[in-house]
């Protein structure tokens, strides 16, 4: 028996930077080592990959395709179309945090089959047994799929099992190298880096975001011995500098982080490496903790401060106040560990005075830490999100198919919380006169090293009196640096 898997694009302009898919080599793991053989075609590293799956799927029984909400689903849905039409009798099922958010439109589409809710790997091993005969697929808990009279069955949703119960990720199945190299080309990154997940689930809720609603809210993570072996050995095989732990919540148990750290170090394996943490952890940890963090190889901690303005997280359900964004702030300067924080602007009923606060409060990070890192997003209601659902009230339309959703990103979606010309400012603001008027210590390095010093430092001037002053109408600079191409 073969299982083929399919990671569609997940953009139209392949920009995102790429790392092997998790999702799919997960739910690799258990059926290979029950002797079923599996292969994956990654849309983002391998050019010919629409001929590629259908000459591969004429021996596989199975195609299986990964889904994010958005452009995935336009990619995952060509390519199933033409297995469906080359391979009508053969089985193609969808999983991923869409299908999982919204089972009901995905498998009404007549190019896919059923849909795996949650937890792909047990799904897997009980699919290989209906198609083995041995199994009804009503019996295959947390799927869903057209019941032949045009409706969709949806069994019951399955419980989450411990990810310690799965076996480790199958790096193997996928050429390392061709990331590595991507990553490389596209993005001009020269270091050797690759994604590894050391726990499922996430045991907060905030209002944005989908996890609660696609896996429920309990967290489950390998122990720190199993963690320390897997991530060496990799460091080790494909010669890496840096590993990014792609967690939903890497630091919910500090004992384990501790002990993780610890076997870092004591496995005399150097690395770099970042992972996602709350603000409210960074504060909650200890100085020897961070210490011991920062020794191991974290220099960067990502976090998601969403706004600056204390209504607006009490809305967005954030557990956390901008005064612990602070705190982190300042603790990460002491600790030399870089500070990555995620800002979102255009919540349902966020006022433009919200926005303009939380602008402000941007600018205090990187008087505090000027290597902050700032990321600026406009809310996107995906579904399934206590958020969305609050938009919904507010009279937005959601798209009512799956098709529906394939371009549905920042980007695109236009929410009535913001307008263009406020998202244009915010831009203007965040990723413009905020990094100018506080050059990071690669900025700073890259003036020293510049032929063109002096424009440089006329340029940290302008915005740094733009930003003090908070008066941004004429917008000179930006407009220079645009012609310049220095932004
Ligand atoms: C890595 C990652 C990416 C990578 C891509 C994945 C990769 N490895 O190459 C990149 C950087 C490209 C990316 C992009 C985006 N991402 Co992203 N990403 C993640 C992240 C951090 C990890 C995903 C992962 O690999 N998890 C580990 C694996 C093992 O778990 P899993 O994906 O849940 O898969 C399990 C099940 O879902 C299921 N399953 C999954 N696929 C399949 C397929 C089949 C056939 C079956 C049977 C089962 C199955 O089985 C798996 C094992 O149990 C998650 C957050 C998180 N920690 O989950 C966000 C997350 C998935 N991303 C998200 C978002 C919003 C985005 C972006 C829109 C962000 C942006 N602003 O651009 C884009 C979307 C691109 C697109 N629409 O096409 C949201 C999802 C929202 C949604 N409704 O889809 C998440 C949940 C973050 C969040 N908390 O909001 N992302
Ligand atoms: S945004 Fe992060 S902390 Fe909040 S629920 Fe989602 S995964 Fe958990």
């Amino acid at each position: 028996m073969k299982f083929l898997f399919f990671f569609p694009l997940t953009n139209k302009n392949k920009r995102h930077k790429v790392s092997p898919p998790l999702s799919l080599m997960a739910c690799a793991a258990p059926l290979r080592e029950q002797g079923i053989e599996v292969e994956i075609v990654d849309a983002r590293v391998q050019p010919g990959y629409r001929r590629e799956v259908l000459e591969r799927m004429a021996d596989a029984d199975l195609l299986g395709v990964s889904s994010m909400t958005g452009y995935q689903i336009a990619d995952g849905l060509e390519v199933s179309a033409a297995v469906k039409e080359r391979y009508p009798e053969k089985m193609v099922v969808w999983g991923g945090y869409h299908p999982s958010l919204l089972p009901e439109q995905t498998a009404a589409d007549a190019r896919i089959d059923a849909v795996v809710r949650g937890q792909g790997e047990p799904s897997c091993l009980e699919l290989a047994e209906h198609l083995d005969g041995g199994r009804e697929l009503a019996s295959i808990e947390g799927l869903s799929y057209r019941d032949g009279d045009g409706g969709v069955q949806h069994n019951p949703p399955r419980r989450i099992i411990d990810i310690k119960e799965f076996p480790p990720m199958p790096y193997d199945l996928v050429d390392v190298e061709a990331y590595i190299d991507f990553n490389r080309r596209v993005h001009g990154d020269q270091r050797r880096a690759v994604s590894y997940v050391s726990s499922f689930g996430c045991p907060h809720a905030c209002g944005f975001c989908s996890n609660p609603e696609a896996y429920g809210r309990k967290w489950r993570g390998l122990n720190a011995e199993r963690v320390v072996a897997e991530v060496t050995e990799l460091v080790e095989r494909y010669r890496l500098d840096r590993v990014y732990f792609d967690d939903n919540n890497f630091f919910a148990s500090r004992r384990r982080v501790r002990e993780i750290c610890q076997g870092f170090l004591d496995s005399g394996v150097r690395f770099e490496w970042f992972a996602t943490i709350r603000p409210t952890q960074v504060t909650a940890f200890e100085d020897e903790d961070l210490e011991l963090i920062r020794e191991s190889g974290c220099t960067k901690f990502m976090m998601g401060a969403e706004s600056g303005d204390d209504q607006v997280l009490e809305l967005i359900e954030k557990g956390g106040e901008a005064a612990d964004v602070i705190e982190a702030t300042e603790i990460c300067r002491r600790h030399r560990i870089q500070p990555s924080y995620v800002f979102i602007f255009g919540f349902p009923t966020e006022t433009w005075e919200q926005m303009q606060t939380t602008l402000g409060f941007m600018k205090r990070l990187k008087e505090i830490y000027a290597d902050t890192r700032t990321t600026t997003l406009f809310f996107t209601p995906y579904p399934g999100t206590a958020l969305t659902r609050l938009g919904q009230q507010h009279g937005y339309r959601l798209p009512d198919t799956l098709a529906g959703w394939s371009d549905f990103d920042a980007r695109s979606v236009k929410t009535p919380w913001i307008s263009e010309a406020q998202k244009k400012k915010v831009k203007q603001v965040a990723d413009f006169y905020l990094p100018w008027a506080y050059p990071n210590q690669l900025a700073r390095e890259k003036v020293a090293r510049s032929r063109v010093k002096p424009l440089y430092r006329l340029f940290t001037l302008a915005c740094r009196a733009r930003v003090k002053s908070g008066f941004y109408s004429l917008p000179w600079e930006w407009h220079l640096a645009r012609k310049l191409h220095l932004t």
